[in-house]
């Protein structure tokens, strides 16, 4: 059997930066990804409308000056394309590629104890040993497919926007539904919608969102020079991303200082919309003044007050679920050719082989559009049979997952995940909690070569104490009050347990530094 010190799962831009690093480490590292190319989310999403909602100057490597000064980004948030040229071009330059295997899944691990290894077994039947697996497998990266009723029936196209056809879909003019409201199903309505026939919305919770404000990318030219410091700073920032969080309360300012800020952010747009104020997230009152906010700029928008208020998000705080940054989206009801059916008034009853039944009303369609989501943060590790004897990984995290730092589980040593559950992932910039995490493993990895140690595993006593202080930290919040995907409540069945650490990055990194210079403080190696 093939043997390697380091296998890597998943090749999107968690996968790449680790491969790049431990090549350049001397470690024998192989890559296995499902698709047939780089890029991970980018490569799999490419939905109409899908861009980042992270400006491209913070949503992009940082680890190599040349890298930064060289990719041009075109638009202050890129589009798929774009994001998937990086990623190829990232590829290319350091010929990522040699080293990675595509078109192979990873469906089951194996730790063996006598020989400290793990046996890596793909779809093909293949198995190879690794002293070290790296679980680079995206939080965001297995698609949730509720089942509805019918859909076999169903005589049109249809398509999920998180495994979008690589080759183009001509929607020109037909009868197009889009079932679900999040981000991609935002972005893909507000595409589609100048094209179409018609489009049936059929949403069940409306979302918050705030304008993007997308066009050239004119801070590109600012940023460029001073990079190095701007990731700096970055790195520390609570989202990984600059905010300029505002630390005053919302409820000790006066209302029309209030109103004044939130206007200016407003007009600046994106995500760092919440972070005006410091309360938002820990004040229900406060949460509600800018909650309110939007709702009113939903209502200036668009024009038949029945829909402005269906479209009204009434029922969790405001960023409690990822928020929707949108270049149009509450405008595109103002158009003739799209409706919008509040699933809430009249649920999906089935689908039939002419359309979708919600409510007492057949609607009628060509093709019906998914954006329905993922099993996040825990799905593609669950996908996997992660074996150690008669533990798996599975049945370990069957009341939510536990973990120390999110980057490794006692019980399997040897195996890291790249922002994995509880750390801060998906609360953040990606691209800085991908990296941080990635030169911190790096690193691990180095620390024990050099010192002749061959094993290691979270200790219980650390994990217990991360998983207490995580779900703490969310307790202190609103965020656990919705029925969000960090929940895990969109997936029936799933243990429902506040999963990305809210800590904060800059924080995280600082703790995540403290471990490694006190020899990792909470690992046992061996
Ligand atoms: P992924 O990109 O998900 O890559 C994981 C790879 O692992 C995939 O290619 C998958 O095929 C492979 N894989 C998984 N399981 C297996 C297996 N068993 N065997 C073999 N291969 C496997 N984050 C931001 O910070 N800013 C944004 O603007 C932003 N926009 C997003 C837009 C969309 C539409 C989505 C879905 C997510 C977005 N995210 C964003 C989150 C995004 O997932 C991350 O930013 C980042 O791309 C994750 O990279 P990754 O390499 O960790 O995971
Ligand atoms: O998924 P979602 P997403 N019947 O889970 C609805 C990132 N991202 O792919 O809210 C009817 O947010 C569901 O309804 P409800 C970003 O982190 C970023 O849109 O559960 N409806 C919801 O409306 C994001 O948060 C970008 O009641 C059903 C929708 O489907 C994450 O990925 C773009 C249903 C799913 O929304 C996930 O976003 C895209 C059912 N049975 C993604 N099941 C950027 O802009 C689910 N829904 C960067």
């Amino acid at each position: 059997m093939t043997h390697h010190d380091v296998i890597v799962i998943g090749a999107g831009f968690s996968g790449m930066y680790q491969l790049k690093r431990l090549r350049e480490a001397g470690f024998d590292t192989v890559v296995i990804e499902a698709g047939d190319d780089v890029g991970g989310t980018w490569f799999w999403n490419r939905y109409p409308g899908a861009r980042c909602d992270i400006e491209s100057v913070e949503y992009s490597y940082s680890f190599d000056p040349q890298l930064e000064q060289e990719w041009d980004w075109s638009e202050r948030y890129a589009a798929q394309p774009e994001i998937l040229d990086y990623a190829r071009h990232v590829a290319d330059r350091y010929d990522l590629r040699r080293d990675i295997e595509f078109n192979r899944r990873v469906r089951s691990l194996d730790w063996d104890e006598d020989a400290t290894r793990w046996t890596v077994t793909t779809d093909d039947g293949r198995s190879r040993t690794a002293t070290w697996v790296i679980a680079a497998t995206g939080c965001l990266s297995v698609p949730s497919r509720p089942r509805f009723e019918g859909l076999e029936d169903f005589a049109g196209e249809v398509y999920w926007t998180s495994s979008w056809p690589h080759e183009p879909v001509d929607l020109a003019g037909k009868r197009v539904a889009v079932v679900g409201t999040g981000s991609s199903g935002l972005q893909t309505i507000t595409a589609i919608a100048p094209e179409v026939g018609s489009l049936v919305v059929f949403q069940r919770t409306p979302s918050y969102a705030v304008p993007a404000h997308n066009g050239p990318n004119e801070r590109l030219a600012e940023v460029r020079p001073i990079y190095p410091e701007f990731r700096a700073a970055s790195r520390m920032e609570r989202i990984g991303f600059q905010c300029d969080a505002g630390t005053d309360l919302l409820g000790e300012t006066d209302p029309e200082e209030v109103e004044r800020r939130l206007g200016l952010r407003w007009d600046v747009g994106g995500l760092c919309f919440t972070s005006e104020f410091a309360d938002v997230l820990v004040d229900a009152e406060a949460n509600e003044v800018v909650a309110e906010y939007v709702r009113r700029r939903i209502r200036e928008t668009v024009k038949d007050p029945d829909v402005a208020e269906k479209l009204s998000p009434r029922t969790y705080p405001i960023a409690s679920k990822r928020m929707c940054v949108d270049t149009g989206y509450f405008e595109v009801y103002n158009r003739d050719n799209v409706s919008l059916v509040d699933l809430g008034e009249e649920p999906i009853r089935r689908i039939t082989a002419r359309g979708i039944v919600a409510g007492d009303t057949e609607h009628e369609v060509d093709v019906i559009v998914f954006a329905t989501g993922f099993d996040a943060m825990t799905g593609a590790l669950n996908a996997m049979e992660v074996r150690n004897g008669d533990l798996t990984l599975r049945e370990k995290w069957a009341d939510g997952p536990r973990t120390y730092m999110g980057l490794m589980s006692v019980g399997f040593p040897n195996l890291f995940t790249v922002t994995g559950p509880q750390s801060p992932s998906v609360l953040s910039n990606m691209m800085t909690s991908i990296e941080y995490h990635v030169d911190w493993i790096t690193a691990a990895l180095e620390y024990l070569r050099a010192n002749g140690r061959t094993r290691m595993e979270a200790e219980q006593e650390a994990e217990d104490n991360w998983v207490t202080a995580t779900n703490d930290i969310a307790d202190t919040t609103l965020m656990p009050q919705a029925a969000s995907w960090y929940m895990g409540a969109n997936i029936p069945g799933k243990r429902r347990m506040f999963m990305p650490f809210l800590g904060g990055v800059g924080t995280y990194k600082q703790i995540g530094d403290g471990v490694a210079v006190a020899r990792y403080h909470g690992f046992e190696l061996v």
